[in-house]
């Protein structure tokens, strides 16, 4: 699944994102982009629960059209 993930600027934000993704139970991958602000999770995972995760620790997320 693939989320575009506003409000990362910077290496800090990328790893307090991966942070969260990696606390999430079922995510066994993670790419993030800072350049296209786009996180891709491999997993089992609730797509809904990335969102609210995220969009909570201050990066505001939504689900990639692909
Ligand atoms: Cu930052």
């Amino acid at each position: 699944m693939k989320f575009i993930v506003d409000n990362m600027k910077c290496s800090g934000c990328t790893s307090a994102v991966q942070a969260k993704l990696q606390a999430l139970e079922g995510v066994e991958g993670i790419t993030i982009d800072l350049t296209t602000k786009t996180a891709e999770v491999q997993g089992r995972v609730d797509a809904d629960l990335v969102i609210e995760t995220l969009t909570e620790a201050g990066y505001p997320t939504e689900l990639a059209d692909q």
